[in-house]
């Protein structure tokens, strides 16, 4: 009795599961933006990739359907059965056929696989750069990235934005992937495959997004206590977009307003604490780059790596102490005053 009500509730868990999965598929299959997901590829890597998980699939799906099958047929027709006697079934030793069998088709799908993955691996790794593609440098700290637009002469944080690339008008970018500290990974599976930022060993990675739209990404090596909350946003804009965009992010600093007195103050705290030590605003005395530039901290969504929205209440309180937002993040809490967070914050929502 008590077996049988375990194994019903059993059965009813596995149900709800499969309820929720099968509800979620299309969510995650029309690219909706709640997590990063595989299941709706947006650039050319992304969709080989994808393609090549397909065929994946259906051959190991082939496998476990001959497999289980000849199981279950082999479970039920040569069950015990009441006739049966008490003398053993007639014991076989070796086949060569059996074995060479055995031993050959599943060697030969093995070189299949590998050689289709290769095929795709290489494919992408040595696409030609072409000339009308844009160079961004990625560099992973823990537990944040920067993004610098070299041609531009751009640097921002956590939030890349790049241009939709179209068969008429190929616009791909290339990624070059370098890391501050310790290993991270890049990786935002609608665009691309997964690529490690390594010390000292500069890697390589492309995509053309043909659809406009946010994709989100996340770094997929441990490396360190808030590596989960180490997340990727991608915007993909429209040539018009992303050249407001760029045109933005070029701007100088913008002189507060010297009639409010609370931004000038929060200027000035800004710039007598050790913030300055850790961050950049283009066009005043900080140039710290151990932390994000803040030059136009106010053009992105999200602080923290994508944890909290860009707010003046969650600017507060990631001043007052960033490990209530993330636990484990490399910014000191800066013991300032409440009145003097006050001004920092709306020093910080001046720089559009
Ligand atoms: C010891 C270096 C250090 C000091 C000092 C420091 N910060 Fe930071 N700050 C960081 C780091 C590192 C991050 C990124 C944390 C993360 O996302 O994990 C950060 C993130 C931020 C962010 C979020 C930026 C974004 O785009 O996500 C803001 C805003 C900020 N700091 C403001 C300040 C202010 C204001 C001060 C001075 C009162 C200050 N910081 C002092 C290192 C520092
Ligand atoms: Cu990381």
């Amino acid at each position: 009795m008590q077996r049988q009500r375990s194994l019903s509730l059993t059965r009813s868990r596995i149900f709800v599961l499969a309820l929720v999965c099968v509800c979620t598929f299309p969510a995650f299959a029309q690219g909706q933006q709640t997590m990063p997901g595989i299941l709706a590829p947006a650039s050319t890597p992304a969709h080989e990739i994808y393609v090549l998980s397909q065929f994946v699939l259906l051959i190991t799906g082939a496998i476990f359907v001959v497999v289980a099958g000849l199981l279950a047929f082999v479970i039920i027709k040569f069950r015990a059965r009441g006739s049966d006697g008490e003398h053993e079934p007639a014991q076989i030793y070796g086949s060569t056929q059996v074995e060479l069998a055995w031993t050959v088709i599943p060697v030969l799908i093995v070189v299949v696989l590998f050689l289709t993955t290769a095929r795709i691996i290489f494919a992408i790794q040595d696409a030609p750069e072409p000339h009308s593609a844009l160079d961004v440098t990625v560099v992973g700290h823990q537990f944040w990235w920067e993004f610098r637009y070299p041609k531009f002469g751009i640097v921002t944080a956590n939030e890349l934005h790049l241009p939709v690339s179209t068969p008429s008008a190929p616009q791909p970018t290339y990624l070059q992937l370098l890391s501050a500290d310790v290993d991270h990974s890049f990786w935002v599976p609608q665009l691309g495959g997964k690529t490690d930022l390594i010390p000292n060993h500069p890697n390589e990675m492309w995509f053309d997004p043909q659809r406009p739209g946010l994709y989100l990404g996340q770094c997929a090596q441990f490396c360190g206590i808030e590596h989960a909350k180490m997340l990727i946003r991608v915007y993909v804009d429209t040539p018009d977009e992303f050249a407001a965009w760029v045109k933005a992010q070029q701007q100088p600093f913008a002189q507060p307003d010297a009639q409010n007195t609370a931004v000038s103050a929060g200027r000035r705290v800004f710039e007598t604490e050790a913030c300055v030590n850790c961050h950049t605003i283009y066009g005043t005395a900080a140039k710290g780059t151990f932390g994000p530039d803040l030059t136009h901290l106010m053009s992105r969504a999200t602080i923290a790596a994508g944890i909290a929205p860009n707010t003046p209440e969650n600017l507060r309180s990631w001043i007052q102490d960033p490990n209530t937002l993330k636990p484990g993040a490399l910014m000191p809490a800066m013991q300032l005053s409440d009145h003097e967070t006050d001004e920092v914050v709306a020093y910080l929502t001046t720089l559009h």
